[in-house]
């Protein structure tokens, strides 16, 4: 029992007498017959309490005191004073590093404060529980802090696993010598980071879905069973980000106790304290232990165990409880002195106890994050933990052993020591190099059979190897051959059907696929019966970690909702960033668990990029491979919802991530193509890409596949049909549905107006602007030689005249070919925000209907001289366009 829980202190009233008779009863219960006995008896008391009226209020935190009473520890079975060193030397280089790189190259940033107090957590991790494998089986997967990285590349250094040259080229990634990127990217470092953290927030949540994606493949008997961890390292001022606290149930609710959270309370973030006039560390034990996780608090070190057991009054805790984090923060950064008068001071008996101690002692008195000890002994709990993933609030101190820079608000921010500070360190973490060399911030590598290397390199042998890398392992994938998609390249037989629907019969039938189908994972939030996905659903089931438990109202229908333990798919609820985090799972399974999984990630594209864009880029970052599909797009073929929901962007957005490979396919045919494709590059060819696919939700029929147009689907644009009469004298380009819009077009201004037109497809404009690009680039570097032709010239090669380009998207997606198309080029879009009506307003509103289309041909015609301008003008009246009204872009 904890000594400092004691009570009373002092009775003075019969109702201390009572109280004081109640408890020593419990005691004696708990003594007797153990914990889980005296909590049945609260319970039973709480009920009885409610029972009777009284209100019980509902107490999520315990004392802020450690999770783990000092009687219940193991000794700790690693080499302390060994360890010691080893984190010293690790804290030097990262320090070091930084300092180094600042002074000689001015601004290039970098942190120090972060890593030195998240050091302890690490090493203790690194030496005793960070699994590399596990036999055959890929390891632990960590998410680390991502300002701590100096931290973890200095560590590797003294592995032996980065050369002093690159450690030398920290943030230097463009020198000759390739150095070490700022944080963790595995864009950057491919065979070193694993995940992407540095964008706050994103680490957790993808941590989370993670370990529930862990499961998944386990569930699935995609991969064997082991005693995996995910280990997710989080700053104490992320916690303010929605998406690290926003899922927490998840974890409870689908017990994973293969996760574990490790929060870093150092009470900081970047600008000062994070909870001043708080505590941090109440609050997160109140939310984490209310959303059903274990909690383990490692607040305070050894040295404290014996001020804990000589004070008989419960008084330090009780000071400790009033302190607020500002305080805390404070007595770390004023020192011994100033915490025995304003710590210890407020009572005379607080003072009493550490009159034995000097004002240095008590400067050091320890954070628990910091104690080796406690850390080892809250991992172990955690690794141990069934039933509920476990978080571990570690207090710490930001800055730790920087001297002067110790718990400062301006602390995360310093980048560079001064000289004394240099010196202090060295002597402080005895680092065996020269004054001078340390005033230099040289780095430090011990010789290569010192001691600390041979401890290192052998816990990480008993391990399984160093952490981080990210190895690759060879993998087969039988891409279906374009043949298999023959149903979709079939067309609809004239029947009005949607690329919605086109495209959840494709998806069906790769489920079906004998070799790869049961590497698909579809993914959707609440949305499957807007996509009219209710037969997947049948076909696969959905994940059910217990299976169903229930008898659904509708099982007697044919396509009822089931849940099974070994559903396929990923049914999120109404959340597109948790969709998003099972989407980089799933999308990095090959690189985190060898294994192939496929993702279509299907949800509403409004709610896409522009909601979840910086999840998109961290996919990107980690190599993330897989299909999202944006259904119900276009501002103007999503019909009546308006504003809010008609998606008119997402493909500028898709634009920006460099990997993203955007198309915006009128036909199912050219879905079809452009799955197989997708699906052969990324898993065949092992190329970093990824697609992103819109899909609508108009009827029209589709046609069969024209012959030879595969390169020009997934290159960008493909003719779709000749002018029938006579040679084109304009040519007009469309996308998605609007495509039919173009073809109207052509059919208007051949009958009304003799104006011969061709129609073109245009499956991608951001692909065709990336090959001009490259292509400019390389006509620009190679002066001398003859200039190559973009694909777009190519593919337009012989078409005259004026092009009208008309997307359901805004202008600027077509506006992206006006390098190369100059003025041939009339783009109509919607730009502006949307409204709630019907196709038929809507297209005429934003101006991208056949009429629209038909008119701004005719109209360029006349400005060329190729038109009579008169008559251009009273086609305008004739068909039905506003011509006075306002811009839509500004409505
Ligand atoms: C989404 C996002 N917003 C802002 C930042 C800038 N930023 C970098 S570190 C930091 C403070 C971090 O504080 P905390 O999470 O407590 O970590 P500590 O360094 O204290 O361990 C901030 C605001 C970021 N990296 N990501
Ligand atoms: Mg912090």
């Amino acid at each position: 029992m904890n000594p400092v829980l004691e009570f009373p202190v002092k009775l003075e009233t019969d109702f201390d007498q009572e109280m004081a008779e109640w408890l020593e009863a419990f005691d004696e219960l708990v003594d007797d017959q153990g914990p889980n006995k005296g909590a049945d008896l609260l319970n039973a008391l709480v009920r009885r309490a409610r029972d009777a009226g009284v209100d019980v209020p509902v107490h999520l935190n315990t004392p802020y005191l450690n999770t783990i009473p000092a009687s219940e520890e193991v000794p700790y079975p690693g080499d302390r004073k060994l360890e010691r060193r080893i984190k010293s030397l690790i804290r030097w280089n990262a320090m070091a590093m930084v300092h180094r790189q600042n002074k000689k190259d001015p601004g290039i940033g970098g942190h120090i404060s972060t890593y030195s107090s998240l050091a302890t957590l690490l090493e203790v991790g690194f030496n005793h529980f960070f699994r590399a494998s596990y036999g055959d089986e890929p390891g632990d997967l960590i998410y680390f802090q991502g300002h701590a990285s100096p931290g973890v590349y200095a560590r590797a250094f003294l592995e032996g696993r980065l050369s002093e040259e690159q450690v030398k080229n920290f943030r230097h990634e463009l020198r000759g010598t390739p150095g070490l990127s700022s944080y963790p990217h595995p864009w950057l470092m491919s065979d070193f980071w694993r995940f992407p953290t540095v964008s706050m927030g994103l680490g957790p949540l993808n941590a989370l879905y993670q370990a529930r994606f862990m499961q998944y493949l386990e569930n699935r008997e995609l991969i064997k069973k082991t005693p995996r961890k995910i280990w997710a390292f989080v700053g104490d001022g992320e916690t303010d980000e929605p998406e690290t606290l926003g899922s927490l149930s998840l974890g409870s609710r689908e017990k994973l106790d293969n996760l574990i959270f490790v929060v870093n309370c150092n009470l900081q973030r970047l600008d000062g304290p994070v909870r001043g006039n708080g505590k941090i560390v109440n609050e997160l034990e109140a939310y984490f232990r209310g959303a059903g996780w274990n909690v383990i608090k490692v607040m305070w070190g050894c040295d404290w165990d014996p001020l804990f057991a000589a004070d008989k009054t419960g008084l330090l805790l009780k000071r400790m409880e009033e302190c607020v984090d500002g305080e805390l923060q404070t007595f770390k950064a004023k020192g011994g002195a100033y915490i025995r008068k304003e710590f210890f001071g407020k009572y005379p008996e607080l003072l009493k106890l550490v009159e034995h101690m000097s004002d240095d002692e008590l400067h050091r008195l320890t954070r628990g994050g910091h104690d080796p000890q406690k850390v080892y002994n809250a991992y172990l709990r955690a690794v141990q933990h069934t039933g509920s993933p476990t978080v571990i609030l570690a207090q710490t101190v930001k800055g730790y052993g920087l001297g002067s820079a110790e718990a400062r608000n301006a602390t995360h921010s310093e980048k560079k020591l001064a000289d004394q500070a240099l010196s202090a360190f060295r002597t402080r973490f005895d680092i065996p190099i020269p004054e001078s060399a340390a005033r230099d911030g040289s780095l430090y590598l011990p010789v290569e059979d010192s001691e600390e290397l041979k401890y290192m390199r052998e816990r990480r042998r008993q391990l399984g190897g160093f952490i981080p890398t990210r190895e690759l392992a060879k993998l087969h994938f039988d891409t279906p051959s374009i043949a298999e998609f023959s149903e979709s390249l079939a067309g609809s037989k004239g029947r009005a059907v949607s690329t919605t629907m086109g495209y959840v019969s494709m998806l069906r039938q790769l489920l079906k696929d004998p070799k790869i189908g049961k590497l698909i994972v579809p993914i959707i939030p609440d949305e499957g019966r807007t996509f009219g996905m209710e037969s997947i659903i049948r076909q696969v089931g959905i994940y059910a970690s217990k299976g169903q438990l229930y008898k659904p109202h509708d099982q007697d229908m044919l396509l009822y909702y089931r849940e099974e333990k070994n559903g396929q798919i990923l049914e999120e609820g109404i959340t597109e960033a948790g969709s998003m985090a099972s989407f980089t799972a799933s999308g990095t399974s090959y690189s985190n668990y060898n294994v192939i999984t496929v993702p279509f990630f299907t949800y509403y594209s409004m709610f896409g990029f522009q909601r979840i864009g910086d999840l998109v880029w961290a996919f990107a970052d980690a190599r993330g491979k897989g299909f999202l599909v944006g259904a119900t797009a276009g501002r103007t073929t999503l019909l009546g919802e308006g504003l809010q929901h008609q998606d008119g962007h997402s493909h500028v957005l898709a634009s920006t991530v460099p990997t993203c490979h955007a198309y915006d396919p009128a036909y199912v045919y050219e879905i079809a193509v452009i799955v197989q494709d997708g699906m052969r590059r990324m898993y065949e060819l092992n190329q970093d890409r990824f697609y992103y696919i819109t899909l609508y939700n108009e009827d029209y029929p589709m046609p069969e596949m024209p012959k030879g147009v595969e390169e020009g689907i997934l290159r960008g644009i493909y003719k779709y049909r000749e002018s029938a009469k006579g040679k084109a004298v304009v040519q007009l380009f469309g996308s998605g549905p609007i495509l039919n819009e173009a073809i109207k077009a052509q059919e208007i201004l051949a009958e009304k107006y003799s104006v011969a037109a061709d129609v073109w497809s245009v499956t991608s404009y951001n692909e065709l602007r990336r090959d001009a690009l490259s292509t400019e680039r390389w006509n620009r570097l190679h002066p001398a030689e003859s200039p190559k032709k973009p694909y777009i010239l190519n593919a337009i090669d012989g078409a005259e005249g004026p092009i009208i380009a008309a997307t359901d998207y805004m202008k600027i997606v077509p506006d992206q070919l006006s390098p190369w198309l100059r003025e041939r080029l009339v783009s109509l879009g919607t730009d502006g925000f949307g409204r709630s009506d019907n196709r038929q307003y809507l297209r005429r509103h934003f101006e991208v209907n056949a009429e629209s289309i038909a008119t701004a041909a005719l109209s360029i015609l006349a400005r060329h001289g190729k038109f009579d301008a008169k008559r251009a003008q009273q086609a305008l009246q004739d068909l039905g366009v506003a011509t006075e009204g306002q811009d839509p872009a500004l409505l």
